[in-house]
């Protein structure tokens, strides 16, 4: 009896602390990044392939440094996680990644290396010297940071420098992402324009710069961009933009497809640019975390998303580009509509003249001109504190009015109410 009690008590701590997790895969994404019909259809895919079952539990986030910190600090067992290519640096610097074994998948239905392009290939194996990420991660995504404008506000040369975020005509129209990495990065090309053209810093360069000066030079200007700023955003900014409620917005090229896409509908035309300065190309992979737990199908999920037809479908949902080099999802975004331009960088020289969406894939021009973002290892907590003193005040004076009025009329509400009670009682 004994042992059986032993055995029934061992079983729960194995449930509570995770326990057998051969039939659970948790994916670990960014919000709106994936046509969620795909994963049933995952699911029922592994269980085709290896008879075995399998139940994905999805969570999302918004931020890098949010999902970073749940792995790092909170040791989460995500099995399979989509950070961006700084972070998966950071992640790879630090031991926390599990090379991916794709031989593991059968010949048949290996998409992974069939669908890689070069130009990602290349961008990975920049990441870091001494370890090929290519070995650790596998492409999802990718896209260039730049400006989203409403046309019949803002011209094309208005929208050509980021000094659009501070154009006092656009103030409060302004919408920044919620991401300091991805805004210190423009705004420090922005600033160092001179030291550019003269040649004495690169966009590279500029990549590693974390000191004390720029980070200042950063606040300062942001503190000046934040007066005119409508939102922070994470997700929201693309439907404001649709709306009209902003007219500008720092933004990734997939949300700018999307808006373009939506507020076509509607009859708002917006557009999409990367300034003359020069910008960041940057991409999202899937990565295995150390403390994942079930290996197996995590490397089955990522080899699933790498699917033509399921990279596809994922594009035509969120408006971003699938960093895969298949034809197949290149003559899917053939248009006519749109000018011949130059993607033989990406896939491959049959590509030097294809009428696609330049939003969608930047032309080789434009992509000259935008540089990869890299970890700044522990002074990632300066930028952190940066971006927090940037938008810690941001409440203006008319937030702290309205939030000390609700205050007001609920501890008004409150006492009268308490009063009214107590003469209830006394008549009673
Ligand atoms: C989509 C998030 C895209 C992340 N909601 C771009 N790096």
């Amino acid at each position: 009896m004994k042992r059986i009690l032993l055995l029934a008590a061992l079983c729960a701590a194995m449930i509570s602390c995770g326990g057998d997790r051969s039939e659970t895969l948790k994916v670990y994404n960014w919000s709106d990044y994936i046509d969620e019909s795909v994963i049933p259809e995952f699911e029922q895919w592994y269980k085709d392939q290896t008879g075995e079952t399998i139940k994905v539990v999805y969570q999302t986030f918004d931020v890098n440094e949010t999902m970073l910190s749940k792995i790092e600090k909170g040791h989460e067992d995500y099995d399979v996680v989509c950070p961006s290519d700084y972070i998966i640096e950071r992640m790879l610097n630090n031991g926390l990644l599990i090379p991916l074994d794709f031989a593991s998948i059968p010949d048949s239905i290996n998409y992974i290396s069939l669908n890689k392009s070069p130009y990602i290939s290349g961008m990975f194996r920049s990441i870091n010297p001494d370890i090929d990420a290519n070995d650790y991660s596998v492409a999802y995504m990718w896209g260039t940071t730049g400006i989203l404008y409403n046309t019949s506000k803002v011209t094309e040369e208005e929208a050509s420098t980021w000094d659009v975020i501070r154009n006092p005509k656009f103030a409060g129209q302004v919408l920044i992402k919620d991401a300091p990495r991805d805004v210190y990065a423009p705004v420090l090309i922005y600033l160092k324009q001179k030291e550019l053209a003269e040649g004495s810093v690169t966009l590279n360069d500029l990549m590693h710069d974390s000191s004390d000066e720029s980070i200042a030079a950063v606040e300062e200007y942001m503190k000046v961009v934040k007066d005119g700023v409508l939102g922070w955003e994470a997700d929201f900014g693309k439907e404001q933009m649709t709306k009209e409620r902003g007219v500008v917005s720092l933004n990734w090229s997939g949300d700018a497809v999307w808006a373009i896409e939506e507020a076509a509908e509607v009859g708002v035309s917006l557009a999409y640019l990367v300034p003359e300065e020069g910008s960041t190309v940057w991409f999202d992979g899937w990565v295995i975390p150390k403390y994942a737990r079930n290996v197996k199908a995590a490397t089955y999920f990522i080899d699933f998303m790498c699917r033509p037809d399921i990279a596809i479908r994922n594009m035509d949902e969120t408006g971003y580009v699938a960093a895969n080099g298949a034809m197949e999802v290149l003559e899917s975004q053939i248009d006519e509509e749109f000018e011949p331009i130059d993607l033989s960088y990406f896939f491959g020289e049959q590509a030097s003249s294809v009428r696609v969406d330049p939003v969608l894939y930047p032309d080789k021009a434009v992509i000259e001109r935008c540089v990869l973002e890299h970890d700044w290892g522990t002074d990632t907590d300066k930028l952190l504190a940066m971006w927090s003193r940037i938008k810690g005040d941001n409440a203006s004076s008319v937030t702290y009015i309205v939030i000390a009025a609700a205050v007001f009329v609920i501890a008004c509400a409150a006492i009268t109410g308490s009063a009214r009670k107590k003469r209830r009682n006394r008549r009673r």
